[in-house]
Parts: C-alpha cells; structure tokens; sequence
C-alpha cells in the first residue's frame, strides 16, 4: 500500500490535468461533418441539432405519433415536436438531449428561458462559415476528420469539380459498399471506367486497386474505413474479403494508410426509423486477431460498437502493436461507459490509444460531444496520476500536457505516420 496523498494534492493534480485537457486542442479522428465547400452537406444549427437521428429514436418512443406521420412533418415540425416531447413534457436526461443543452448555453444561449423561437432567431442569423469557426474554437477542435463516400452521389460532384480545401478538415475514405456489397459496386466503378466484372477476378482485383489509388489521391485520404456486420469473418471466401485482402490491404500498406474497422453494426434494425433504425450485436473479435495476425505489414484502426466487446479489443490492442483502438463509438458515447472504456483501456493500453472522437453529424455537436468527454477523461487521467502519487511518482506539468496531446490526437498522428 503506498503513501496516502492529501486531499489537496489529489485536487492539485485533478485541477492541472482538467487545464490541460481543456487547452489541448482536438483531433477529432471520425466524424460525419463536412467543410463549407460541401454547402448543404455541412449540418449546423437549431434543428438540425433536434432531428439528429438519436433523438428521433428517443421522440418516437415519447409520442404516439406514427412512423410515417412523423416522417411527413416538416424538418422545423419534428424538431418543434422533439423540443417539446424530449426538453418540455420531460426533462431532457438522456446524453443526446442533455447535449443540446450544453451546446447552446456554450454558445451563450440563455436555456432558462427555454424559448426555442429565440434560440432559431439566433442561428438564422449566423452565417456558416463564421459557425463553423466558432463551434471549431468553442469546442477546442483543430481537425476535423470527415467520413467521405465516392458512393455518396451528393458529395462525389463535389470532388470531382475541385474545391480549394480547408485544411482544418482532413478526408477520411468510407468503402462499404465495396466490401459489402461488391453487386451494386461493381456496377458504379465500371460507370465510372474501371474495367471491373461481378466475379472478382485477378483483373477486377487489380482495377478495385487503381480505383483507390485514384480516389485516395483525389481526396488526399488520411486513412480508408469500413464498418462491418457483427458476423464478419476472416478468414473466408466470399467477394469482400477477396477485395479486402487483394486490393484494400495493399493499397493501404503501399499508401502508408491505416484501414479502420468499425464492426458491430446491424443496419436498418427497424428500417421505420430509417437512419435512426440501426442497432447492434456483439462481434467474434477472432476475425479481427486473424487480420492482424495476417497482415503484420498493415496498420489498423478499431472501433468496437457493443460494450461486451470492449475489454476483448484492449487486450487485442495489446497483441498487436499494428492496432490502435479509438472512440467510444455510437451506442457507447455515453458517460457511464465512456468512463468504463477509457479506464480499461488505460489501465490495459497506457496512453496508446485515442479515447474519443466525436461522430459528430451537425457541426454544433464538438461542443457537447467534446464537453463531455473531456471532462471524464480528466477524471479518469488524474486518478491514474494520483495512483502514481500515492506510489511516489510525481508528474510533471510538461508530462501531462504530453500525455494529454498522446490522447487528443497525438497518438493516432503517429500511429499513421508510422
Ligand atoms: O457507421 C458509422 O460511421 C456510424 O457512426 C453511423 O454513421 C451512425 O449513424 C452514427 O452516426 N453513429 O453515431
Ligand atoms: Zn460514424
């Protein structure tokens, strides 16, 4: 048993450590937000907050409401609905609610008054651009990882008519379709000139690679991602894991690309909910163990959406040193098991690894999605520290501003690089 610290000490340090991690700006590795040359792809403001898919969900279930019926009501409608079922008749508890919350009093909004016609006064006179900057320095955020779909038929125009970039946002390759759904595919990369047939031959093999050489390029990617079913495989022979292993994998590592993985996911659960309609199911990591194993020469991202599977991804972490595990993604981005995940992973990884990244899908959200975690992750880097002070190891003010840039974004830079 160590040396008890006092009480003032152990505030001391938790004081330091909340100053560090609330000065260190964020890289936010995995979101769904676009830069302003994306216009309306890019989602910020009142509404938009309020019709966020996970709010849907929990509306649904707070009114009678039918399915259709509520998707007929105007974008302004469901979120005055929202408001009111979610913010009025009940308080607004859940992580999502309470996240609107925190954003517009962060914005400097008075939520007292709880009068949602001031607050779309406010937005209506904001202009994007000038938000964005706002919201970027509010919430601390540097860069801003954006999930980006050649298949996505409203964002590729966009690429393939050229934009001066903000280099605030860096590009991140979403490929699902490829690996999941190799018919519908198949047929969009041929429209698009690679000579590319259903059967997956050598030859298809080699222009899915041109395909990505080209693309990755095109949007100067920083990493490729996908996210997979809870029964994904490996190894297996079907057409997925035929383009992941003979062309994504060698792109990747030819590139220096990591791959991120983000399996777990069972879409369209109830497809009445639409985007609000995907659930969950816990994975066989074996697959993933087997990945690894097999290409050494790859770096991999991981995300993990089912809770159960969290302590089995730490340990994989601590297997191969080509896995760097990030996020507590979705159905975990709540404070009870963010705060059981990163102790875990401390606790298992050290500091080699990246707790959080946002999954932002309207700009406004780095304020509470950054908010929020930020301050569980002080808590829980400034006991750690304490558990050294009681041992007699003492940190220093430089080692935790290190420490705490490892965790915002620090590691995975490197981790990329290397
Ligand atoms: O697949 C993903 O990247 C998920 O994050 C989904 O986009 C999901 O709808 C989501 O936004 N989760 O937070
Ligand atoms: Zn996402």
């Amino acid at each position: 048993m160590g040396n008890p610290i006092t009480e003032l000490r152990r505030r001391t340090i938790s004081a330091q450590v909340k100053r560090a991690v609330d000065q260190a700006p964020v890289f936010d590795i995995h979101t769904h937000l676009y830069e302003p040359a994306f216009g309306e792809l890019l989602l910020w403001g009142i509404d938009e907050l309020l019709v966020y898919h996970y709010m849907v969900a929990e509306v649904l279930r707070q009114s009678d409401l039918s399915y259709p019926k509520f998707w007929a009501l105007s974008k302004p409608q469901q979120a005055g609905l929202i408001w009111e079922k979610l913010f009025i008749e009940h308080s607004p508890v859940s992580e999502a609610c309470r996240g609107v919350i925190t954003t517009l009093n962060r914005l400097g909004l008075d939520v007292k008054r709880r009068d949602l016609r001031a607050v779309r006064k406010w937005f209506a006179a904001q202009k994007p651009a000038a938000h964005v900057t706002r919201v970027m320095e509010t919430a601390n955020v540097h860069r801003i990882c954006m999930t980006n779909s050649p298949f996505d038929e409203v964002e590729r125009p966009v690429w393939e008519r050229g934009f001066d970039r903000d280099k605030r946002f860096v590009a991140g390759s979403r490929i699902d379709p490829l690996l999941l759904d190799w018919p519908a595919a198949s047929k969009k990369l041929s429209a698009w000139g690679y000579k590319v047939a259903r059967n997956v031959n050598d030859r298809t093999i080699s222009e899915v690679r041109r395909f990505l050489d080209d693309w990755s390029a095109k949007i100067d990617a920083r990493y490729l991602m996908v996210s997979l079913p809870p029964d994904f495989a490996f190894p297996a022979k079907n057409d997925g894991v035929r383009i992941l292993e003979g062309a994504v994998l060698p792109h990747c590592r030819d590139s220096g690309r990591p791959f991120a993985m983000m399996p777990g996911v069972r879409r369209a659960v109830n497809p009445l909910l639409l985007m609000a309609g995907d659930g969950m199911g816990r994975c066989d990591l074996r697959a993933y163990e087997n990945l690894l194993a097999a290409h050494p020469e790859n770096r991999f991202l991981m995300t993990v959406l089912a809770r159960e599977n969290q302590h089995e991804l730490c340990v994989l972490a601590r297997k191969f040193r080509n896995l760097h595990i990030f996020g507590c993604w979705w159905f975990t981005n709540v404070p009870s098991v963010i705060e059981e995940m990163t102790r875990m992973r401390m606790e298992l990884l050290g500091l080699g690894f990246t707790p959080q990244h946002s999954d932002a899908r309207v700009m406004d959200q780095l304020i509470y999605k950054w908010d929020h975690s930020r301050a569980i992750i002080s808590r829980v880097l400034a006991d750690k520290y304490c558990d050294l002070a009681e041992s007699g190891w003492e940190v220093t003010p430089p080692e935790i501003k290190r420490d705490v840039s490892d965790l915002l974004g620090g590691a995975f830079e490197r981790f990329c690089k290397g």
